[in-house]
């Protein structure tokens, strides 16, 4: 090994995962959801072998759990047999024991950790420290039992949840104080599914789970490749190896065309993302969203290509003042209340928004806008009171 190393490090692989949560009757796409997780992780040892790396870390969460079949096993030993350089894994929560682990060993290049702390040299330069869980819910601090040697580049590795970045499953519970300090000058952890470079001093990364599961799982996913000379990270780069990308994005109607909206949402989803769209504000395309909302979906589908998987919708009809005025209700008294203040002299009108503490100290502002964008403000407050009056019945 020269004076540079490389290594990827991935985690959370969970094999096997099923989707649950993924409202489709369409089985193709189910399917092929399936399969991605397996495929994100044969592109994650494409890269390393493109790239050269001279080590894998895989920081825990393989396998998923009851989903871990025999054939699973079998797929990822021989991904690691196809990837030939060394290969360090821990074990963590979803990593059950199975009756078949030892009758389907790993190849020769790969090292898993046992349940209490150990040390590999990786050339003459670096080497890997670390220690696998002993039940699911490990309750010992992992993290803690590890320390680096101070002549060598010491990767850490190891499951542990860090309190302050915690998704709520304190299974070898730790904070960051018990990282530093170690001789560790990489912490490669799993267990928080989303991407995380917690320090750089030294580097504490989670590099998340690498293909979304869910809509909690949104963004892209894969793995990091780190460079190592003269015994520092010189370089680190995510490289996202996901099938799909679960996207939440929030489209407001309000003065909009389904045209608009479609163009709008193709700017950020596309041909494999998976989406949940939540549609916010007022305006005509709301009665669409509520009569019609498989032509919606169809549109926005058609266009950007990617499955809309959910649509929340949360807005409110068009509110218009003419029709609401003669309505003889609360509504229509509320209008006649606003288009009372709408005749007023703007000083006047500027006055009443200044009884409010909190935009009084923006009387500069509002004195310096012309009177016809006063007068909206006092149309558009109306009409924001109305929807939301609306739709709270
Ligand atoms: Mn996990």
């Amino acid at each position: 090994m020269g004076n540079e190393f490389t290594f990827i490090h991935c985690a959370d692989l969970h094999l096997g995962s099923r989707f649950k949560g993924l409202g489709t009757t369409d089985r193709a796409l189910a399917e092929s959801m399936r399969r991605s997780v397996m495929e994100s992780f044969g592109r994650i040892v494409d890269i390393a072998l493109k790239r050269h790396a001279d080590a894998m870390v895989i920081s825990g969460d393989i396998f998923d759990d009851s989903n871990e079949l025999p054939s699973t096993r079998m797929w990822f030993s021989e991904q690691l047999r196809r990837l030939g350089i060394p290969v360090f894994i821990c074990r963590g929560n979803h990593d059950s024991r199975t009756s078949w682990d030892d009758a389907i060993p790993y190849p020769d290049n790969v090292h898993e950790f046992g349940t209490e702390p150990e040390r590999f040299p990786v050339g003459d330069r670096a080497e890997v420290v670390g220690i696998s869980y002993s039940t699911p819910h490990e309750q010992r601090n992992l993290a803690a039992m590890l320390t680096g040697s101070p002549d060598r580049f010491t990767i850490g590795c190891v499951h542990c949840d860090i309190d302050s970045v915690s998704e709520g499953y304190s299974y070898a519970p730790c904070s960051v104080g018990d990282l530093v300090g170690k001789g560790v000058d990489y912490w490669a952890l799993g267990h928080i599914h989303k991407r995380n470079v917690v320090s750089s001093n030294p580097y504490i990364v989670y590099p998340g789970n690498i293909q979304g599961r869910s809509f909690k799982e949104s963004g892209q996913k894969g793995a990091y490749l780190v460079t190592v000379a003269s015994g520092r990270v010189s370089a680190m780069e995510f490289i996202p190896t996901q099938t799909y990308v679960w996207e939440n994005p929030v489209v407001d109607i309000t003065g909009r065309s389904l045209t608009d909206v479609v163009q709008t949402l193709s700017r950020s989803v596309h041909g494999k993302t998976v989406c949940r769209i939540t549609f916010k504000g007022s305006g005509p395309l709301d009665r669409m969203l509520r009569t019609s909302p498989e032509e919606v979906r169809k549109a926005i589908a058609d266009s950007t290509g990617a499955v809309v998987s959910e649509m929340v919708v949360q807005t409110s009809p068009e509110i218009d003042l003419e029709s609401m005025a003669g309505r003889g209700d609360v509504v229509s008294s509320m209008i006649a209340s606003g288009r009372r203040i709408e005749s007023m002299p703007t000083g006047e009108i500027i006055d009443i928004i200044c009884r409010n503490r909190n935009l009084a100290q923006y009387r500069d502002v509002f004195e310096g806008m012309t009177e016809e964008d006063i007068r909206s403000l006092v149309t558009d407050a109306l009409k924001g009171c109305i929807a939301r009056l609306e739709a709270s019945e």
